[in-house]
């Protein structure tokens, strides 16, 4: 398996997310759980949500020892409707509504051509990735336009700008992500609140493992022989789109590995030896 490079140190407070509070969906792993980090490096309270609780508390007793920032989990499954509604019910009971929203949770299931996929795989992709978006923005917004002030950050991907071969129902979910980015920001035109979307190619994370369920071979295979972006590198990213000043609304960002120019050209030169 190959690593990315380390960072530069850990950023300092910043001038517009310092005391700002951010919900981070699917903060349990990957790049939700970077992006916990990188919002609270910066000064920013945090609502961290995922299935697997017992990952947000040890993030949170991790992060409470480097930041101090306020930070709650909650077990919640985005595809929950009214779970989403009661959580959001309760922020806003207790004044803690945030002022960013980052649409993170997310997954693929499988790689098979359309007319052997599995339909428990797509309900399950497109449950989460775009109705579990639309649960959770749906639930937040009103409260953010009621402020005139917040921002909603999805993690779309390159399968929502170019379909490859089987990934159909995950690049459609992808697909819907960035169109439904589109339709926010029209929507909310007038508003100070600002939509935008960040696009990455491949990133080593637990996604591969989700979506081969548990092939670790076979995910590993994803990443061998260059390397990827790391979660902490689009966390970065997220971070700075949350962090542009009030009038900036980044509305998309694309990013790759160095060594991905498209999802169909992806340069493997380390040798297993180089690691
Ligand atoms: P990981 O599998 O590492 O993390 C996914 C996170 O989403 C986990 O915290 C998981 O938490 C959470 N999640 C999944 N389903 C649900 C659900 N129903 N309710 C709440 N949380 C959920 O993957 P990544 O970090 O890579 O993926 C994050 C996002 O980035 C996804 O939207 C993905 O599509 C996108 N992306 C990933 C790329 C990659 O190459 N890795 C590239 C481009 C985009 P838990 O299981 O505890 O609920
Ligand atoms: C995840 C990246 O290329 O597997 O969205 O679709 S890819």
């Amino acid at each position: 398996m190959t690593t990315a490079p380390s960072h530069p140190p850990t950023p300092a407070a910043h001038p517009h997310l310092e005391g700002a509070r951010v919900l981070v969906t699917g903060a349990s792993a990957g790049i939700g759980r970077s992006c916990a980090g990188a919002f609270a490096a910066r000064g920013a309270h945090l609502i961290l949500l995922a299935r697997r609780l017992d990952r947000l508390q040890t993030l949170r007793d991790e992060l409470h020892q480097l930041h101090d920032v306020d930070i709650r989990v909650f077990d919640l499954d985005v595809r929950d409707r009214t779970g989403v509604e009661g959580m959001v019910g309760r922020l806003a009971s207790e004044g803690v509504l945030p002022d960013v929203l980052v649409n993170n949770a997310g997954l693929s299931r499988g790689l098979d051509p359309l007319h052997e996929g599995s339909i428990q795989d797509w309900e399950e992709m497109l449950d989460t990735n775009v109705k579990g978006l639309l649960y959770m923005t749906r639930a937040i917004l009103p409260h953010m336009v009621e402020r005139d002030s917040g921002h909603v950050i999805n993690v779309g991907s390159i399968a929502g700008h170019i379909v490859y071969p089987r990934g159909n129902v995950y690049n459609a979910s992808k697909f819907a992500v960035r169109a439904l980015t589109e339709g926010m920001n029209l929507d909310l035109a007038g508003t100070r609140i600002r939509v935008s979307t960040v696009d990455p190619g491949l990133v080593e994370t637990e996604f591969s493992r989700v979506r081969f369920r548990g092939d670790e071979e076979r995910a590993e295979d994803v990443y061998r022989g260059y390397t990827p972006l790391s979660p902490d590198d689009v966390a970065d990213i997220i971070a700075y789109v949350a962090g542009a000043p009030p009038h900036v609304n980044i509305f998309q960002t694309v990013v790759y590995p160095t060594d991905q120019r498209s999802p169909y050209v992806l340069h493997r030169s380390h040798t297993e030896s180089e690691g």
